[in-house]
């Protein structure tokens, strides 16, 4: 247990380990369950939010979520956090629901369901039934930092160690659902033949919120109005996710808010505070090796 961790959380469970899982990086919170979720049974309807961690899936949970049901549900956002209305298919951590359970209970619908399993490892059940699935990628560098200080504040995470090192292990693809560079290139070459997969970029919603909401909302074939969008835009801004306890985490036991926030910084381009100029070298060099037979492009600025 580390030793600057506050009394109320010391009845946490020591941190993971990590551990191999069929060739990726997991820690047992998101393979306890494994049976279930292999077998889990989407419905036609149901929308996959699938994210590499940290990547924006908090974001884009909260704008699905306002689009489907803003209008015909009005109290949902004010009566469950975020983290109940959009179930996390492949938790199991103590004193929470399964995702697996939780997903099944859900009587809304659409449902919408988050995962951070690459793409070899997504229930058969959701290509069988033709589900749509929101893809969302934030470049490497933005992404590494914010599953840094993720891991400082989460109880559930493996220990971060430095800084030096976690990015270390990032590069090496040691980190929990594997390596940032399968993760998205995967998903990416799946987009390529199937139609159903919206894959879209962090960075594209920090530089245009709006527009972004217009091609999710075309995607899903949702009727919302402009002045519905409009304010969806205004509710789903950083400053305004931050103070929204529904959607920011805050009543998440697991997560330290003194040590780091959930809604931390969200911006593109935090990545020049952390590398110093070897790592950002490093991490360039061995970018461009993994990422050498991807269409796949990223931006590190906006
Ligand atoms: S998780 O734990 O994997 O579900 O985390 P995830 O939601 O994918 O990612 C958290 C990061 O997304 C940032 N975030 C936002 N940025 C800008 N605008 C809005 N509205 C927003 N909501 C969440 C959040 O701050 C985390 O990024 P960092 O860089 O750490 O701030």
């Amino acid at each position: 247990m580390a030793a600057d961790m506050p009394a109320d959380k010391k009845t946490m469970p020591p941190r993971p380990d990590l551990l191999d899982f069929h060739g990726v990086s997991m820690t047992h919170y998101f393979t306890d369950n494994w049976e279930k979720i292999q077998n889990f049974q989407a419905r036609p309807d149901d929308i996959l939010i699938a994210t590499y961690p940290k990547a924006g899936t908090t974001w884009v949970s909260y704008i699905l979520d306002l689009l489907y049901f803003s209008q015909k549900k009005p109290d949902r956002q004010t009566s469950n956090p975020i983290y109940e209305r959009v179930p996390f298919l492949e938790i199991m951590i103590p004193n929470h629901p399964s995702g697996t359970d939780l997903a099944d209970s859900l009587d809304s619908s659409p449902r919408l369901i988050k995962t951070h399993l690459p793409i070899q490892m997504i229930p058969k059940s959701f290509w069988e039934k033709k589900c749509r699935v929101v893809y969302v990628a934030r470049n490497a560098k933005d992404n590494a930092v914010s599953f840094f200080h993720f891991d400082r504040m989460t109880y559930v995470q493996p220990e971060p160690g430095d800084w030096n090192s976690f990015l270390q292990r990032f590069m090496d693809g040691k980190m929990v659902f594997g390596s940032w560079y399968d993760h998205v290139t995967g998903w990416w070459e799946r987009k390529q033949s199937h139609p159903k997969i919206h894959y879209m970029f962090f960075e594209d919603m920090v530089e245009d919120t709006g527009r972004e909401i217009d091609k999710l909302s075309s995607f899903l074939g949702s009727n919302s109005t402009a002045a519905a969008k409009e304010q969806i835009r205004h509710l789903v801004q950083f400053d305004n996710m931050k103070k929204n306890d529904m959607a920011n985490y805050s009543s998440f036991e697991t997560m330290d808010f003194k040590i780091s926030p959930f809604m931390r910084k969200g911006k593109v381009g935090d990545w020049k505070n952390h590398f110093t100029v070897t790592q950002n070298e490093q991490f360039d060099e061995d970018y461009k090796k993994k990422m050498k037979n991807t269409t796949l492009q990223f931006r590190t600025v906006v």
